[in-house]
C-alpha cells in the first residue's frame, strides 16, 4: 500500500493519517486471543494504572526496568510491555509488509522499529482505567530528532464511551513554551492559551481493523472506557534510520529493528 500524494500532505499538515479496514478481521481476532491470555496471566512486562500515574518523568525517561509494581494490592493493567517477543503473531503485525512503503513515505527513510517505546498491547479497562491527559509522546523518549510515528491499531471498535483517542490536528508542528506544560509534561487545560487549541481536537472512531498512525509530537489523549467490556489496541513506534537513540537514555537501551527496504 502506499498514500497518494494527498494522504501524505495531509499527513504532514494533521500529524496523523487514519486508515479504514487496514488489518483482516481474523488477524485483529487472533492478536486479541493472544493479548488476552497474556492480561489474564498478568504477564510482566506491565504497565499498570498505578505505576501510569505515580512514576515521575525522571524515571519514564531513565528507568530501563519498567515492570509494575508487583506489590500493588489491585494490579489494573494498562498496558503489556515488550510485545515483539511475545509472540509471533505481535511480531508478525509490526513487521507487516503491507504498511511499510507508508511509512518508508512518512518518514522519508527507511523503517526501524523501537521497542523501547510503545512496543504494547493498550488496554482500558471497564470503569477502571483513568482517561489520558493530553500529551504528546515524545516527552520522554530521547532522540537525535523528531521522526518517530505510532502505529495505532483498533482491535476492536473504538469510541467515545470506551476510551477513544483524540488529537489535535497539527499540533506535531506547533511551538510550545515549557509553561504550557504541568510538571510530568501533560499539556494544561487550565489556562486561556491551550484551551483554544483543545478546541481544535478531534476524536478518532475506529472500527475493528482500523489502524492510526500519528506522530511522535502530536497532543493526544484518550477516555475512561464506561461501558463493561475491555478495550485492546496494539501500538508500536517507528522511526527513520538516521534518527538516533541518545546514548544513556532509555530510549538507547531496547533493541532496535531494521526492517526491509520495500521498492
Ligand atoms: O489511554 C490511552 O489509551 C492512550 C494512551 C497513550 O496515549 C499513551 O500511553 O501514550
Amino acid at each position: 500500500m502506499r498514500l497518494s500524494d494527498e494522504q501524505l500532505q495531509q499527513f504532514r499538515q494533521d500529524g496523523f493519517i487514519h486508515i479504514k479496514q487496514f488489518a483482516p478481521t481474523e488477524q485483529c481476532d487472533a492478536i486479541l486471543d493472544v493479548a488476552k491470555a497474556h492480561l489474564k496471566g498478568k504477564i510482566e512486562p506491565l504497565e499498570t494504572e498505578i505505576g501510569y500515574q505515580e512514576r515521575s518523568k525522571e524515571y519514564r525517561t531513565h528507568v530501563k526496568d519498567y515492570t509494575s509494581m508487583s506489590e500493588e494490592p489491585c494490579v489494573i493493567v494498562r498496558r503489556l510491555r515488550q510485545v515483539y517477543n511475545r509472540d509471533i503473531l505481535f511480531k508478525e503485525w509490526m513487521e507487516d509488509a503491507e504498511i511499510r512503503p507508508v511509512l518508508q513515505q512518512i518518514l522519508g527513510d527507511s523503517v526501524v522499529i523501537t521497542t523501547g517505546h510503545h512496543n504494547s498491547i493498550m488496554t482500558k479497562m471497564p470503569h477502571l482505567s483513568q482517561a489520558t491527559s493530553w500529551h504528546q509522546d515524545r516527552r520522554y523518549w530521547r532522540y537525535s530528532d523528531d521522526n518517530l510515528v505510532s502505529v495505532w491499531l483498533a482491535l476492536d471498535n473504538e469510541h467515545s464511551d470506551n476510551g477513544v483517542l483524540e488529537f489535535i490536528p497539527g499540533s506535531h508542528t506547533m511551538q510550545f513554551t515549557p509553561e504550557q506544560f504541568d510538571d510530568k509534561e501533560y499539556f494544561r487545560e487550565d489556562t486561556d492559551q491551550n484551551k483554544l487549541i483543545i478546541a481544535q481536537k478531534v476524536s478518532m472512531n475506529l472500527e475493528k481493523g482500523d489502524i492510526v498512525i500519528f506522530h511522535a509530537l502530536l497532543l493526544h489523549r484518550a477516555n475512561k472506557n464506561s461501558t463493561d467490556k475491555v478495550k485492546i489496541s496494539f501500538v508500536y513506534t517507528v522511526k527513520g534510520a538516521a534518527t538516533k537513540a541518545l546514548e544513556g537514555s532509555r530510549s538507547a537501551e531496547y533493541p532496535e529493528i531494521t526492517l526491509a527496504i520495500i521498492p
